[in-house]
């Protein structure tokens, strides 16, 4: 069976606020938004990071996006503008070890990210 946090949200394991779902990936609500908008989305397939992707995952990666644009539509959020996270391994940020897309909006956002 999977360690992996969210494998067990994929497979309703452990509960989560779904948003969105389609074959290839699926988006909830972040535990401990930093936005009024803070939702995950995950690649169904289970990879780390993003240094563990292959050839075979890029289409894959495309979908994540294609998915946010789809929420931030459904969310009316599409205009004002969201911003999209992924972190890679431990020293940016990156806490649970199953690629996700943080999807962030509803406050101003700064640059450089902190
Ligand atoms: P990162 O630091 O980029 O790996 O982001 C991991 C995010 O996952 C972080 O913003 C908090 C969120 N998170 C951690 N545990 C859970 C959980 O059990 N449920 C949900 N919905 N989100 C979680």
């Amino acid at each position: 069976m999977s360690d992996c946090l969210f494998c067990k949200i994929r497979d309703g394991e452990i509960p989560a606020d779904l948003v969105y779902e389609d074959e290839h990936v699926l988006a909830f609500n972040d535990v401990g938004p930093q936005a009024p908008v803070h939702l995950l989305i995950i690649p169904r397939k289970h990879i780390s990071t993003v240094n563990d992707m292959v050839e075979d995952d890029v289409l894959l990666m495309g979908h994540l996006f294609a998915a946010a644009k789809e929420i931030a539509a459904q969310k009316g959020i599409s205009e004002d503008g969201y911003r999209m996270v992924v972190n890679c391994n431990a020293g940016a940020g990156q806490s649970v070890f199953h690629i996700h897309m943080h999807l962030l909006a509803g406050r101003g956002f700064s640059w450089p990210p902190g």
